[in-house]
């Protein structure tokens, strides 16, 4: 990567809506808030898994997302445009309550 990029949003056949989130703590209690925009700098690895900081989240989804299953997602970028990737859907760790909370795949 040799510019920074800014995430804009995405969207998958899978449900109805991909949105942004942010986890944070508000206080000890773990919030999560809708965000516009994910800015990676040039250098910096933004990773977005169950339980932790920044992730994606679905909601509505036409159907109950299996283990082991695959499906499509398109990340939609400012500099870039659209990107396609396979989500891989795997069950979230145990002991990660935040994953369990929001319905995370
Ligand atoms: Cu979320």
């Amino acid at each position: 990567m040799s510019a920074p990029v800014t995430l804009m949003g995405a969207s998958s056949p899978a449900s109805d809506t991909v949105e942004l989130h942010e986890m944070q703590m508000d206080g000890d209690m773990m919030q999560m808030r809708h965000v516009d925009e994910i800015h990676v700098e040039v250098g910096e690895t933004t990773t977005m898994r169950p339980g932790g900081g920044l992730h994606l989240m679905l909601i509505g989804l036409a159907e109950p997302l299996k283990e082991g299953e695959r499906f499509p997602l398109t990340l939609t970028f400012a500099e870039q445009g659209d990107v396609d990737i396979e989500v891989w859907v795997q069950s979230a760790q145990e002991g990660s309550e935040a994953a369990e909370g929001h319905h995370h795949h």
